[in-house]
């Protein structure tokens, strides 16, 4: 598939990773990847190697907060609490949409309406490489996970319980 043939979502993502100095490709997939598992199925990688880009809300400020996950793992909220400095609570789909510019399930890692707090989970720069979700439940993008700091101006943390 061609870079022109692109959705308008998963165009934006490449013109942001552009923009930012990035070569990844944007790729729109035949199957779904909207879900973690899927996106691993499609590209025939370990879920540990998928990013999740996941939406959540601080409770005092009222902002989004993004927390890019490995696929293998679930976020521990206290974790995110404590990162954050307030309390964490969840984000719903039309607070995601809105302040991301993007739907659930194809929420991407940079590209957002606004600049969002990251954290990226430790466990993700395990890999020489891995897949996130670029702008639809379809697109994804391989990277060098070291490149995450840079792509999000986010901080590599411990997100996973325990
Ligand atoms: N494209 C795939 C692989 S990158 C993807 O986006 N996976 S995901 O896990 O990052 O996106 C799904 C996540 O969206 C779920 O883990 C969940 O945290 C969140 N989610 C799903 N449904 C809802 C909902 N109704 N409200 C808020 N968050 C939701």
């Amino acid at each position: 598939m061609t870079e022109s043939s692109l959705s308008p979502s998963a165009r934006r993502v490449q013109d942001a990773l552009a923009a930012r100095g990035f070569s990844f490709k944007v790729a729109e997939l035949p199957g779904s990847t909207r879900t973690a598992k899927e996106a691993a199925e499609a590209v025939g990688c370990d879920v540990a190697q998928i990013a999740k880009s996941l939406i959540f809300k601080g409770k005092t400020s009222g902002d989004p907060l993004l927390v890019i996950a490995s696929g293998a793992n679930r976020v521990d909220e206290k974790r995110l609490r404590d990162l954050a400095g307030e309390p964490i609570g969840k984000a719903d789909a039309d607070f995601v949409r809105d302040r991301t510019g993007f739907a659930i399930g194809g929420i991407p890692p940079l590209g957002h309406a606004e600049p969002i707090r990251a954290w990226i989970d430790e466990d993700l720069l395990r890999h020489t490489v891995i897949w996130a979700a670029a702008g639809t439940p379809n697109s994804l993008f391989e990277l060098d996970p070291s490149e995450l700091p840079k792509m999000t101006d986010g901080e590599v943390a411990q997100v996973r319980p325990g």
